[in-house]
């Protein structure tokens, strides 16, 4: 069975009146998102990873200097897909629940969660992702290059924001710290985060 691209989880146009237009998801998920898939199935056509989830091709290829092409384009479509649902029109601020208390236990507040979120984001070199993982029971945030993803380091994925130029450019243009905040101040979903927290 061929890997697919599953549906965007908002308009395209959801997220215009919070910072995003709709010609980022034109692009970012129209072509790039688009892409990983096409290159996916193309790359694991007729080999014994065609018929693997998503999860298992990861994990199969990571550090497999052979399937370096594989991995990144597995990582990227699932990478892309959670992010996705990382988004929400009324999302940003501050979480809430059990999430919230795990949050406040792992990082002193939600303050500091986001100064070390934002932080990860800013500094990840080039391009890749800032992450809040589960590990061993405690939330950490985490930063990865490329294509690279927790689940590669066996840790439990539950937010993620893309920071690959392409990501931001169409609305912030270069200015990266600007996005980040605009994704933590209007359009974390954390009742997603919380789903994940849970799973
Ligand atoms: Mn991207």
């Amino acid at each position: 069975m061929a890997f697919t691209q599953p549906p965007l989880p908002f308009a395209k146009d959801a997220l215009e009146p919070h910072g995003m237009k709709a010609e980022t998801f034109d692009y970012h998920y129209g072509k790039h998102h688009a892409a990983y898939v096409t290159n996916l199935n193309n790359l694991t056509k007729d080999t014994e990873l065609a018929d693997k989830s998503l999860e298992d091709v990861i994990r199969m290829t990571f550090k497999d200097p052979a399937k370096m092409g594989v991995f990144n384009n597995a990582a990227q479509v699932w990478n892309h897909t959670f992010f996705w649902n990382c988004l929400s029109p009324t999302g940003g601020g501050a979480p809430t629940g059990e999430l919230a208390a795990k949050i406040d236990a792992a990082f002193g507040s939600y303050e500091k969660f986001k100064e070390e979120f934002k932080n990860a984001a800013a500094t990840q070199f080039g391009s890749g992702w800032a992450w809040l993982v589960e590990e061993a029971g405690t939330l950490k945030v985490v930063k990865t290059p490329n294509a690279e993803n927790p689940l590669a380091h066996g840790q439990k994925a539950l937010l993620t924001l893309d920071v690959w130029e392409h990501a931001y450019y169409i609305d912030f243009k270069n200015a990266r710290p600007a996005f980040i905040d605009n994704f933590l101040e209007k359009l974390v979903n954390w009742d997603f985060v919380a789903q994940n927290l849970a799973a």
